[in-house]
This record gives C-alpha cells, structure tokens and sequence, in this order.
C-alpha cells in the first residue's frame, strides 16, 4: 500500500505500507495492490519487501548526500544483488523518486547522472528482453531521500515498446551520456496481471513536443498510453481498447500552478470511472509538464 502526501507521511512502520512524499492535488486515496493468496513480508538488508510466492515489492531508501549518481549506483547494487539471491529474480516495475530531478546543466542534470549511476549499479548491459517498465520522477521538495522501489516476479514478462517512440535504451547522445535503460511497458507472465505502463509524457520519436502546452503534451501523453495499449492488446487481446474502471493512473505535474488545469482536462478527456491520484512531481526533461504511469486491465 502506497500513501502520497504529507497527510500520508509515517502512517505506520508495516513493512507493506511505502509513503511517497509527493504531495497529492484533491483526493489523495491510497494505492493498493492486491493478491489472492497469503502475503509473507519483513525486512532485511534495509530492504522493506512482501511476497506471495510469485510476486514480490521491495523498497529501499537511500541519503543521497548531494551525490544521486553514487546515490543510484549504490541503490541498484543493492537491488541487483536482492534479486539475484532471493526467488523474485525479474524485476517487472520499478520506480524511482529523487530530489530536483532536472536541477544541473547538460551533463550534470541529476537526471542524467542518476542514468550513470544507476547503469554503473547494474553493472552490466541489459537485454532490451530483460528492461522492466519504470518510472523516475523528482520531489518539488528537498528531502535527500533517494526511493526505489519495485515489483518483482518469480516469472519474467514481457517488455514492450512504443512504435511512437525511440527505445529509451537507444536515445541519442544529447539527452545524456548513459541512456535510460526501461522499456515503455511490461506484459506480466500472468495473464490476470494487468499492463504495468511506464512513466509515459509527450516524447514523440526522442523528442519532447509541445513545450509551450500543458494541453497538448497532456493530449500527446494520452495517445502515446493508447498507442502502448494497442501494442500491449495485440499480444494480450483481453486488455480493454481503452482505460475505465480497471485502470489505475497516477498523473505527475510539474509546476504547482498547472495543477488544477491538468485535473481538469482529465476529466474531460477520461471517463470519470478512471481511477486516477494527481500529484506535484517533476517530469525528467525540464519543458515535460506532464507524465502519467499506472496499469491496465
Ligand atoms: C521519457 O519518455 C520520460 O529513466 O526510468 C520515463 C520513465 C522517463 C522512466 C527512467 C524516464 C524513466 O523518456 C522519462
């Protein structure tokens, strides 16, 4: 279970319950994952973690002291080595939170040095098969908490891309030294899973559209999840062609004041039985207003 906001701060210490401190715009309900049978958790190695046999959360948190790419390389050697001990050894999402995502210039973004980190923490080049879906989203508010957090399979599933978009993997140059290593969705082994999206903003090909326009990149965002959707369906048909009810949306905006316009043009653009949790977050590209993660059924 997941707490967003500061009303959800320390509510209390189970190690199944995570909070984010990115503050929620109107209703902040939590965000619960669900499975049938009996769920084990605990703590060991500073990593919070429930399991229930074929599914597994983990969580850790790291001081990032001002150095988010040792700050990343240390938090993935970490996950690296959980994983390939214990009996979730997939990774299907993972997300990640840090402090002022886009602060820096060129290649000293901390974006762009968490990539460095968190590639140097992996340690070696993943298969475009084995990238997880992701999301890595930056606190407006200055914590030094660098949160990590993932779920995890006995059974690998399958990653998918965009067609309208460059692989993250092979982004040029000019986005940064280390290209992000995440595929734009995964397609769990279990078919009564649903699509697990990616962070997904209004990145056409490798560039960032609309700049100027909440609006548009909010509207370029929905029909990259829709182009996603389809990719997804045309390997899992049972996916519905578009979100409601069983769908799960949490939508980041970057600046404050843009807030109750992009509340606002969810609503007109999704049904309103779509489940959705708006919050303050930064996009990693400085003019990406918007984002949106969540699953699908
Ligand atoms: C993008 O399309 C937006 O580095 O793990 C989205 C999801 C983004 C995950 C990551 C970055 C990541 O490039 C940014």
């Amino acid at each position: 279970m997941f707490g967003f906001g500061d009303a959800a701060a320390a509510i209390h210490a189970d190690p199944r319950y995570l909070h984010v401190a990115l503050q929620a715009h109107g209703d902040a309900p939590f965000e619960c994952w669900f499975v049938a049978g009996d769920v084990q958790c605990g703590r060991d190695a500073g990593i919070a973690w429930s399991a229930d046999g074929l599914l597994q959360f983990g969580a850790l948190e790291i001081d990032e002291q001002g150095d988010i790419e040792s700050a990343a390389a240390a938090a993935y050697a970490r996950l690296q080595a959980w994983l390939a001990r214990g009996d979730y050894p997939h990774p299907l999402r993972i997300w990640n939170y840090m402090d002022a995502i886009t602060e820096g210039e060129g290649d000293d973004e901390r974006y762009r040095r968490f990539c460095v980190g968190r590639a140097r923490g992996i340690g070696r080049e993943l298969a475009p098969g084995e990238l997880p879906a992701a999301t890595a989203i930056g606190h407006p508010r200055r914590s030094s908490r660098f949160q990590l957090y993932w779920l995890a399979a006995r059974d690998a599933g399958i990653p998918l891309e965009n067609p309208r978009q460059t692989q993250a993997w092979r982004y040029p140059r000019q986005y940064g030294p280390q290209a992000p290593g995440f595929a734009r969705a995964m397609l769990p082994a279990d078919a009564g899973m649903p699509l697990l999206l990616s962070g997904t903003a209004a990145v056409v090909g490798h560039a960032s559209q609309h700049g100027d326009s909440p609006a548009a990149q909010l509207d370029e965002t929905l029909a990259n999840l829709d182009s996603l959707v389809a990719t997804a369906r045309a390997r899992r048909p049972a996916l519905a062609t578009h979100f409601g009810a069983d769908s799960r949306l949490k939508v980041y905006v970057r600046d404050a004041a843009a807030l109750p316009q992009v509340a606002a043009l969810l609503e007109a653009r999704l049904p309103a039985a779509v489940p959705r949790i708006v919050l303050h977050g930064q996009v990693c590209r400085r003019e990406l207003a918007v984002e949106i993660d969540g699953t699908h059924a």
